[in-house]
């Protein structure tokens, strides 16, 4: 490979194969400030951007990174261009975008953020931080008050350190500046995220200013938003495979699928990029899209890194390739899922999920089963127990959903079947190893142990005997038979 590095310098010189900017990457200006410079971002909202670029030269996005210099480190030689590898079993095709016009890393250049924020050609803020990210209690989407990072926020406001205090910063300085209005775009995978980030930011805002909380209520849009592309993290493989495709190195590439999609509420404040000239779907109502992905696709992915794991998947196009976890799967979206959603106009559910199915086992995409897992706390809400909740107030069978749930305290207990321990990362992850040690083993007591955690099941479906003695028997089942017996019970139980 050669030493030469992706710049805006040796971008003419690329292969011709190599898809790149259609415009002056170097005369794009900033419209665009997005919070969480991983990955995903890297390849979803920033391709449907780079896409529009030409025709709308002011939308460049300045990405800022919350936690770690890594990535900013790695795009700054490469003029902030990267390639995007889009993997399949029918082979990879690259490339460049040149959306990323500027990284600030929130640890260092927080006056920078804050001045972005600030800036009247800034007209949008999109948000990947993770579900966790947002400092809220998961079961009820509201504020965490008691958060170690919203604590400190709150006593240092001029030292945020959560998206949530940043971003109230910068829109006190905007407000402060009288830089104009400003949508705010959640592309995280929280229920009715527009609604539930506005909550947030808006509890935040009441909590340190409450003419701030009035403001934002009229000078601010949050759009829902549903965001799908499978995008695992990036690996040397795929390093090493940008280098090969472009002949410079590229540090920092991003792995996907062909598949993206993203559906906009129509709610806007003020001007916006339009992403619908590259693809984007703006609606009136977002939530049958949402419901429908979070619940077949994230459901799904979440039960299959469980006792895709246990069963000893390291990646989940082998955990779905499985037949018994395939069977579950087909099972879990036809039987107790797509009973509960509305079907979005123009989406056939039956085919959106035999879809899914081949989306999971793109043997191009090593997408660990480890990866999915984490995060539980944050994500079982609106991935299984939001169904759940749905199909006992119709008295529908939960049998698959309860088994998908044991799976994920069977593997948060923290050790898996051969008595190795499990590197359970997840911000409840001290209350899950206190309530394994207390449990000593049994099985009865590490159900009831987690399922008193109302933080994740909510005090109604704590309290619930029906979906208690059902996620039992299968944490009973998972511990006493294993998962394999376990899943070979389940599928014979209920018929082929
Ligand atoms: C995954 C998602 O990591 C996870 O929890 O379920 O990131 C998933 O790949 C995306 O939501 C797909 O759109």
């Amino acid at each position: 490979m050669s030493s030469e590095r992706l710049s805006l310098a040796t971008l003419p010189g690329l292969p011709a194969p190599i898809a790149r900017p259609d415009y002056d990457v170097g005369a794009a200006g900033i419209g665009i400030v997005h919070h969480g410079l991983g990955a995903f971002h890297r390849a979803h909202q920033a391709v449907y951007t780079d896409a529009i670029l030409r025709g709308d030269p002011h939308w460049g996005i300045c990405g800022v990174s919350l936690k770690t210099p890594r990535v900013i480190a790695a795009l700054t030689p490469q003029d902030g261009l990267y390639t995007v590898l889009e993997k399949s079993a029918e082979g990879t095709s690259a490339r460049v975008i040149g959306a990323v016009r500027e990284m600030l890393f929130l640890g260092t250049q927080r006056d920078r953020v804050i001045a972005r924020m600030t800036d009247p050609a800034v007209r949008v803020v999109t948000l990947t931080v993770t579900e966790k990210g947002y400092c809220h209690d998961p079961a009820t989407g509201r504020l965490d008050l008691s958060h170690p990072d919203i604590a400190h926020d709150l006593a240092h406001s001029e030292a945020p350190v959560s998206a949530i205090g940043v971003l109230t910063a910068g829109l006190a300085a905007r407000r402060e500046a009288a830089s104009g209005p400003i949508n705010v775009i959640c592309c995280d995978n929280l229920p009715h995220n527009g609604r539930t980030v506005e909550g947030i930011l808006t509890a935040y805002a009441q909590a340190s200013d409450p003419a701030l909380a009035e403001w934002i209520g009229t000078h601010v849009a949050f759009p829902c938003t549903m965001v799908d592309r499978i995008v695992p993290a990036t690996t040397d493989a795929d390093i090493a495979e940008a280098g090969r495709l472009l002949g410079v190195a590229d540090a920092a590439p991003v792995a996907t699928e062909p598949y993206n999609s993203w559906v906009i509420e129509n709610r806007f404040t003020s001007a916006r990029p339009p992403w619908e000239h590259a693809g984007a779907q703006i609606v009136a109502d977002v939530a049958p899209f949402e419901t429908m992905k979070l619940r077949l696709l994230n459901g799904s992915h979440s039960t299959l890194a469980y006792l895709g794991f246990l069963s000893g998947y390291e990646f989940i196009w082998q955990a779905s390739a499985d037949p018994l976890l395939a069977t579950l799967i087909e099972r879990l979206m036809a039987e107790e899922v797509m009973p509960t959603l509305v079907a979005p106009s123009g989406v056939d559910l039956r085919a959106y999920g035999a879809q899914l199915i081949l989306r999971f086992r793109n043997p191009a995409l090593p997408h660990r089963t480890r990866q999915i897992a984490m995060d539980g706390s944050q994500k079982l809400p609106q991935r299984l127990l939001a169904t759940v909740r749905e199909r006992l107030v119709g008295g529908g069978s939960i049998a698959h959903l309860a088994l998908a749930i044991a799976g994920w305290i069977r593997y948060a207990s923290g050790t898996d079947e051969h008595g190795k321990a499990i590197a359970v990362s997840d911000p409840l992850a001290a209350k899950f190893a206190a309530v394994a040690a207390a449990a000593r083993g049994n099985a009865a007591h590490i159900a009831d142990g987690f399922l008193d955690l109302t933080e994740v099941f909510g005090a109604d479906l704590s309290a619930n005997a029906v979906f208690r003695r059902a996620v039992s028997r299968d944490v009973g089942g998972l511990f006493r038979d294993g998962v394999r017996r376990t899943l070979a019970v389940h599928i014979a139980q209920r018929g082929a």
